[in-house]
């Protein structure tokens, strides 16, 4: 039987755009240790192969520290063979890590030409990118796989017929004879597909970097005995970068706002929140200021208003003067009195 794992698009040295500082430090060290987390299942399941399709690296920018963790990390699972295919990100050039470091004995990174190994029963194929674009398929140059045991190919690119991303096709995928596509690029795990007979997959990013990476992510874990195999995902991800809308129409004030929000939150978490609804003409939201007050209760969030004014005719004059009178105070006593009348002068309007 062979065992593999399959990661991809891990993006190190990302800059964490967007965040305080502080935060960036923290999620790149977590980043490094949800990778940390790959590589004990890799030796836990004596996996034969791990297989990591793709941006490893987010730029030619590569740290010191990144090179040395991933030298680490590969010497704790000597027993396994390391695949790794450039991607996009991280495409092969004369001063990439790539070509510079040695990796070490187990590891072996592909170049732009398909190249073939055997590892126990299985082959494996892969080639990576040498350049930013790839607009031409480049599957049907590896040929059929006819060996005799399970054919596994690791790959960075896009599915469908046109990409300036290295496009492969379902067809040629149906076509291959192999077992398995090891996929990377896609950022969202993929699902276990299949063409014909062939399983094809993307893991996504393993440790999600942005609001437009949701969810917790995770590796592949294949087995494949003869003909029968097995696909599963495992998530590995720490924490979640979740966008959510809240709808703030008729809440009265902003300590009301805030613990709307407050209830939505996970300690874990990073959070765009996106403030709805109609609020009193006389609401001012002062969006960093309420993120501020909520930055205990999550690792880091974000507030965008998108709130409109209550029309006109909807704010009653009584409130409008209400409204007014009380704000020429400023203490704690005004501001629930505020809550208190206006909660009691909407509800007499219904
Ligand atoms: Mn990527």
């Amino acid at each position: 039987m062979i065992r593999f794992i399959h990661a991809a698009d891990m993006h190190f040295d990302s800059p964490f755009a967007g965040l305080p500082q502080s935060v960036a430090r923290v999620r790149k060290e977590e980043q490094k240790r949800t990778f940390m987390r790959i590589i004990e299942a890799t030796r836990e399941k004596k996996a034969d192969m791990l297989l990591l399709a793709g941006d490893i690296f987010d730029s030619g920018f590569v740290s010191r520290d990144t090179v040395s963790f991933l030298k680490q990390c590969f010497s704790e699972i000597e027993d396994t063979a390391v695949f790794v295919v450039p991607g996009n990100h991280d495409f092969l050039h004369a001063d990439s890590p790539y070509k510079t470091v040695d990796f070490g004995r187990n590891v072996h990174i592909f170049g732009e030409e398909p190249e073939t190994y055997q590892v126990r029963e299985a082959t494996v194929y892969g080639f990576g990118f040498s350049q930013r674009y790839i607009s031409e398929s480049i599957l049907p140059r590896v040929g059929m796989h006819q060996e005799e045991g399970p054919g596994i190919l690791l790959v960075h690119g896009e599915v469908g017929y046109e990409s300036d991303y290295h496009p492969i096709s379902v067809g040629a995928i149906a076509e291959s004879g192999l077992s398995y596509v090891a996929l990377g690029h896609i950022h969202d795990y993929s699902g276990i597909l299949y063409a014909g007979e062939t399983a094809y997959a993307y893991p996504g990013v393993p440790e999600k970097r942005h609001f437009d990476e949701a969810g917790i992510g995770g590796y592949i874990y294949g087995e494949i005995d003869g003909e029968r195999a097995n696909y599963e995902f495992v998530p590995v991800g720490q924490r979640d970068n979740v966008t959510i809308h809240v709808d703030i129409s008729g809440v009265s004030s902003l300590d009301a706002v805030e613990d709307k929000i407050r209830n939505l939150l996970e300690k874990q978490n990073l959070y765009k929140v996106v403030l709805q609804g109609e609020v009193p003409p006389t609401m001012f939201i002062d969006t960093k200021a309420l993120a501020k007050r909520l930055e205990g209760d999550c690792l880091y969030i974000k507030i965008k208003d998108e709130t409109a004014p209550m029309r006109e005719e909807e704010a009653s004059l009584l409130e409008k003067l209400f409204v007014a009178r009380l704000s020429e105070r400023d203490d704690d006593a005004a501001k629930e009195a505020m809550r208190l009348g206006l909660e009691a002068l909407r509800r007499q309007k219904r």
